[in-house]
């Protein structure tokens, strides 16, 4: 089972001062004795992490080589098992890598396993060795993309599309003959709402398309710079071309001129530019299913938050930046934006009752809605939570493709899928219309949740894991391309293990071993930052743009000594700067770890109040058991460190206007925004607060410690340390240079990096690269379908069907 080699982070034997590797190894092993004593058997990354850091600090030479080695053998471990006197470690010897040792009490060098070998040994801690030993189910994704490009370092991680362009360019080096061809059949495939596009049918060879390149520039060459297109489309057409080149001659020209360079010459960024340029996305799918997707009155609500915000935005942008690149393509035509999501009959008072419905601030952007049904054809009425959908989502899939083939009078040519249900539905409805993928993450539940790949059949009843983790083996490896929102999402750090990266190498014991499962170093991967909308989260200092009515009743409902309706908690001194946090109640949020960490530093107490905002503060009100323990929490920590005279607790559902303006109320009093979770995918009220001239202080834990510079635009802490997270908002609330200095940068930080006018362009370049990658059809996907088709046949839809036959 192991074979016996030197790690290659182990430092080999010299007198140069580096440690041997008999000295790693001593130590390390000393290191598994502690963990021995402890009685524990699994210990995973911060376990590991903190065990270390007390190990360490009984050693006497705390600079010497050997500590030194065993810090960088042990940075980033993922999990290390006990067995017996044995221990195996997943190390992380870079960014997306992954290796497995074996430590044996007897041993004298550190042994590497193989994946299948370890995951045999994961599962004996929970089955048992007689039942682990049984074959059972190994997914592995890796054969089928032994040919996709991958990235080696780890700065470009989550670029992935720039590695695609470089492949795909390399074939004019390779066969210029075979490139040539295949990009005028791509060009001459193009259709927008039924009418031809870019090149004609009886352009038949790449020499004929460059002749005519050559004598349309040569006419173009002749006419006005700013003539309009339409007098041009008959000089185009007579060379056998056709619309969609630019919206005047000077534009065609440079198009044209891109066109030929390509052809000849192509380099990536050429290749990426002109597919960036190329008109071929008229209509786009979001699909979201899950929780409640309505553009007023559900924020915060249970499993409803930054999704719905993101896809309402990203939907606004793509249309915005779809109907410009017409403009510009001289393409009289409008693209529309669909955004397909579940009916809820039992509708709350929200619209998501309504089968459609017009998205605000949009020309051609809609929300089409089809219910659940369960297998006898009955509708569901009520919200149910994202971990109960899987048996409806087959039939929702059905159900939704007529709505969607009558708004679009035909099929998109891009479907969004988001989160992990999202997805699925996603993939099969791209499957079936045969048109490209993008599949946006938002979260991944296997990192929110401890244990929960070991431990899945503990946490069945409620979470339905085993379906859901299948569902995202599933959906993400049948996306063209994934985006995430943040390098961690896909990497992680130095440190941490990214959420996309965990899913590479896990196992579910009597349900299946995952050797491959997604490999983060894949060029699929792409890193889109979202932004915050422009039109509500601009700074406090911008008074024109504010409304003073609604300031004022914000100051008076949230911010006046007595509660208002929905609100508890009195003020004794309202006039305090507040410590403002806004979240679902959801157990990965921890609002109770911030209510501690106010709770616990007296300086906080009496220098600030603590302002919480959320869709519900009573726990009568609720039917999530999740949302109820965390209201339960919180009101008991506000009892035990006696804060009713300091927070206030607003249960509310503010729309975009109050949003943004309750984070300028804040911010006039000198506050600051705190985000506690305990793992954030993102964080867009990070963003939104940020943008209002409002500093933070925010987990290190996910997305927001890459929002936020710490210590230029604020700063960055471990929430579940409620003494340093604590001390963070003091060193904030406490000094008015620092204050200053972090609205600044924050505001600027947001200007900088996270805009949707960017995002929507940089996806959908993403967009049109893969659907030339997938018209050239590197990379033969049919193995890869049928693999997805097996597996959710056999594991997903009997497992799903048997969720709704047991309730
Ligand atoms: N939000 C809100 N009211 C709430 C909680 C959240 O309006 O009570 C909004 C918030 O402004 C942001 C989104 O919901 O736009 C939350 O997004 P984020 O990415 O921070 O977290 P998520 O809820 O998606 O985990
Ligand atoms: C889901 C989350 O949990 C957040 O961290 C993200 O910001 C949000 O989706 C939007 O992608």
């Amino acid at each position: 089972m192991a074979e016996s080699t030197a790690i290659p982070s182990t430092p080999s034997k010299n007198a140069s001062g580096t440690a041997s590797s008999d000295a790693l190894l001593h130590l390390l092993k000393r290191f598994c004795l502690t963990l021995r004593a402890t009685g524990e058997t699994f210990f995973l990354a911060d376990q590991i992490r903190k065990r270390l850091e007390s190990f360490l600090s009984g050693e006497e030479d705390q600079s010497g080589a050997p500590i030194r080695a065993l810090k960088r053998t042990l940075r980033g471990c993922g999990e290390i098992m006990l067995d017996g006197e044995t221990a195996y470690a997943v190390l992380r010897p870079g960014v997306g890598l992954k290796e497995i040792v074996c430590i044996p009490p007897a041993a004298e060098e550190i042994e590497s396993v193989d994946r299948g070998a370890y995951l045999l040994v994961r599962d004996t801690f929970v089955q048992g060795h007689e039942e682990a030993s049984k074959r059972g189910l190994i997914v592995d994704f890796s054969p089928f993309f032994r040919d996709f490009p991958k990235v080696n370092e780890p700065s470009d991680m989550g670029d992935g599309v720039a590695f695609l362009s470089r492949r795909l360019s390399a074939q004019l080096q390779q066969d210029p003959t075979v490139f040539r061809r295949r990009f005028l059949d791509f060009l001459r495939d193009r259709q927008l709402g039924g009418l031809p596009i870019l090149v004609g049918s009886h352009v038949d060879t790449p020499e004929q398309l460059l002749k005519a390149i050559g004598t349309v520039r040569a006419v173009l060459d002749e006419i006005e710079a700013d003539a309009p297109y339409n007098e041009l489309l008959d000089v185009l057409r007579s060379n056998g071309l056709e619309a969609g080149w630019g919206n005047s001659a000077k534009s065609i020209a440079a198009n044209l001129s891109l066109l030929a360079q390509v052809m000849n010459s192509s380099g990536p960024s050429r290749l990426e530019t002109l597919l960036e340029r190329l008109p071929l996305i008229q209509s786009v799918l979001m699909v979201s299913p899950h929780g409640w997707f309505a553009q007023e009155g559900v924020l915060g609500k249970p499993d409803t938050g930054g999704q719905v915000t993101y896809v309402l935005d990203q939907a606004r942008a793509m249309e915005h930046y779809l109907r410009a690149q017409f403009l510009d393509c001289g393409l009289d035509i409008a693209p529309t934006v669909l955004i397909l999501t579940r009916l809820i009959p039992s509708a709350e008072g929200t619209s998501c009752g309504t089968r459609r419905e017009k998205v605000f601030g949009a020309q051609n952007v809609w929300i089409v809605r089809a219910p659940f049904r369960d297998s006898s054809g009955e509708v569901l009425p009520d919200w149910i939570s994202r971990f109960q959908v899987w048996p409806y989502l087959e039939q929702f899939a059905e159900d939704s493709k007529a709505a969607v083939a009558e708004e679009l009078m035909g099929t998109p040519d891009l479907i969004i899928g988001n989160y992990s249900d999202g997805n699925l539905v996603a993939h099969r409805l791209a499957e079936d219309w045969g048109c490209t993928h993008g599949a946006c993450v938002h979260a991944l539940e296997k990192t929110k949740y401890l244990f929960s790949d070991l431990h899945w059949q503990d946490m069945e009843s409620d979470y339905n894991f085993s379906i859901h983790f299948t569902a995202d083996l599933l959906g993400y490896n049948s996306a063209d391309f994934i985006v995430s929102s943040s390098y961690r999402e896909v990497g992680g750090s130095a440190t941490e293990m990214g959420m996309i990266e965990s899913y590479e190498l896990f196992s579910m014991p009597g349900l299946y071993r995952v050797q491959s499962g997604f490999d983060p170093r894949l060029a699929r991967h792409n890193i889109v930052p979202p932004g915050a909308s422009e039109e509500h989260f601009f700074p406090n200092h911008a008074q024109d743009r504010r409304v003073p009515a609604i300031k004022k009743s914000l100051v008076k409902r949230y911010l006046s000594a007595e509660p208002g309706e929905g609100s508890i908690g009195r003020l004794d001194n309202p006039k305090l700067p507040p410590i403002f946090t806004m979240a679902r109640m959801d157990r990965i949020k921890n609002i109770p770890g911030l209510v501690e960490a106010y709770g616990r530093s007296e300086t906080l107490c009496q220098q600030a109040n603590l302002l919480i905002v959320s869709s519900v503060n009573d726990p009568s009100q609720s039917q999530d058991h999740e949302e109820i323990a965390e209201i339960q929490r919180t009101l008991e920590l506000i009892e035990t460190y006696n804060l009713w005279g300091s927070v206030r607790w607003v249960a509310a559902r503010l729309d975009k206007v109050e949003t943004g303006e309750i984070y300028r109320v804040v911010a006039d009093r000198r506050g600051v925004f705190a985000q506690p979770a305990l793992m954030e995918t993102f964080g867009l009220t990070v963003v939104e607060a940020m943008a209002c001239g409002l500093p933070v202080v925010v987990t290190c834990y996910g997305g927001p410690a890459e929002i936020v510079i710490t210590g230029e635009s604020g700063i960055v802490q471990d929430p579940n340390d409620h003494l340093r997270f604590a001390a963070a908002l003091e060193a904030i609330v406490g000094d008015d240079v620092v204050w200053q200095k972090y609205a600044a940068n924050g505001i600027q930080r947001v200007h900088d990096a996270f805009s949707w006018g960017s995002h929507a362009r940089k996806f959908l370049r993403i967009a049109n690269v893969h659907a030339y990658w997938n018209h050239v059809d590197v990379m033969n996907r049919q193995a890869l379908d049928r693999y997805i088709h097996t597996l959710y046949h056999t594991v997903y839809r009997p497992r799903a069907r048997a969720l709704v036959e047991a309730s």
